[in-house]
């Protein structure tokens, strides 16, 4: 080869690269900044593809069959235990997470109860599973006295029946509202036992006939648009369909509530697939995210919490300030965490809520 064409070949080579390092990312649905992978990918030139899921189970569903694709996943941390102890999972290589020192320990500290020594993922975001509500549509239907800071709201037959016309819908994720029904119904949230389960199981079916649907991600946009007035959500869910609202300007109100009964605090975590094709390219974005001002600008736009001291400086003071997003301390004294179902409890819990929803 003349020394002609060998630079011209090397040029050729610097301009379009033949095997651009490739990255497979399954996320949760509205839970990312705009331009997040853009910036990735100009940062490192590792071409993305992005697929989104709203529900725990449809993610271990593709896990457990083996073969995803994903590089990139993002469990709940009650759901990544029982995936790692399944083989689910490979450990990070810590040296290729320099970032990995701009964590809260303390919050980091939380999620070593489903993974020992932070083994196999870090914190993504974290949040709280409440209620969203239409300010003017529950006024109107139960007065100034509406029980708004309460699970009342879904769970008190005599409360959800009046608010049924204007819509009523919970989360199609079984393992968060069967422990809110247990908690409503003065029993451990944590509890695996199956009588409480079945209790549960019996409170919702009750209010059943006031749900219009079971499901995890359509309700934002309808909180928005007024086409339904209270759902059992997601906190940064919940306050996307406000910020939606806002912006649409067509004068609906939406509000998010931590119950005083107290709710669930969770965790999603960045990890890594065992048979992931390419794992240097997943530590490489899971070390991006953990960058300070990467991770503020998906909490800023998400409105979900993350677990990033070093980018704290760099979140919206209007964020910070919202006790939906950060609860206080006291607040969080109400919240409570999952616990990792066995195989049993998860059969039980699943088989109730098919029960539930198909009014069996
Ligand atoms: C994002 C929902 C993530 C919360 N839309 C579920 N853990």
């Amino acid at each position: 080869m003349t020394r002609t064409s060998a630079t011209a070949l090397a040029l050729i080579l610097t301009a379009a690269p033949a095997f651009a390092q490739q990255l497979n990312i399954y996320n949760w649905s509205d839970y990312i900044a705009e331009d997040t992978l853009e910036k990735f990918t100009a940062a490192t030139g590792i071409e993305v593809t992005y697929d989104v899921y709203d529900s725990n189970e449809v993610l271990e569903a593709k896990l457990m069959a083996g073969s995803s694709g994903y590089d990139v996943v993002v469990p709940t941390a009650d759901f990544m235990a029982r995936q790692i102890a399944a083989g689910v999972y490979q450990p990070l290589d810590k040296s290729k997470l320099p970032n990995l020192g701009n964590m809260d320990a303390q919050i980091m500290a939380y999620a070593e109860a489903f993974d020992p020594g932070n083994a196999h993922a870090v914190i993504y975001m974290w949040g709280t599973t409440g209620i969203g509500y239409n300010e003017d549509m529950v006024a109107e239907r139960l007065g100034d006295a509406a029980p708004v800071n309460s699970w009342d709201l879904v769970f008190d037959p005599e409360v959800v029946s009046r608010l049924a016309d204007c819509g009523v819908t919970l989360l199609d994720a079984p393992t968060e509202m069967i422990p809110a029904a247990m908690n409503y119904l003065g029993l451990d949230p944590q509890s695996t036992d199956a009588g409480d389960i079945a209790k549960a199981e019996e409170l919702l079916k009750t209010i059943a006939p006031h749900v219009r649907y079971y499901h995890s991600s359509q309700y934002i946009n309808d909180l928005a648009n007024g086409d339904v007035c209270v759902s059992v959500g997601w906190s940064g869910d919940v306050f996307q369909a406000q910020a939606r609202a806002d912006e649409a300007e067509n004068g609906v109100s939406i509000v998010y509530t931590i119950p005083d009964e107290g709710a669930l605090m969770w965790f999603d975590m960045l990890a890594i697939p065992s048979d992931a094709p390419n794992p240097d390219a997943a530590h490489a974005f899971i070390n991006f995210v953990m960058d300070a001002q990467i991770t503020a600008d998906i909490t800023n736009y998400v409105w979900y919490a993350n677990a990033n001291a070093a980018s704290m400086p760099l979140v919206d003071q209007e964020v910070k300030d919202t006790p939906g997003i950060f609860p206080s301390e006291a607040a969080k004294d109400r919240l409570w965490t999952a616990v990792v179902y066995d195989a049993r409890t998860d059969r039980v819990v699943n088989r109730a809520w098919t029960a539930v929803k198909t009014g069996r």
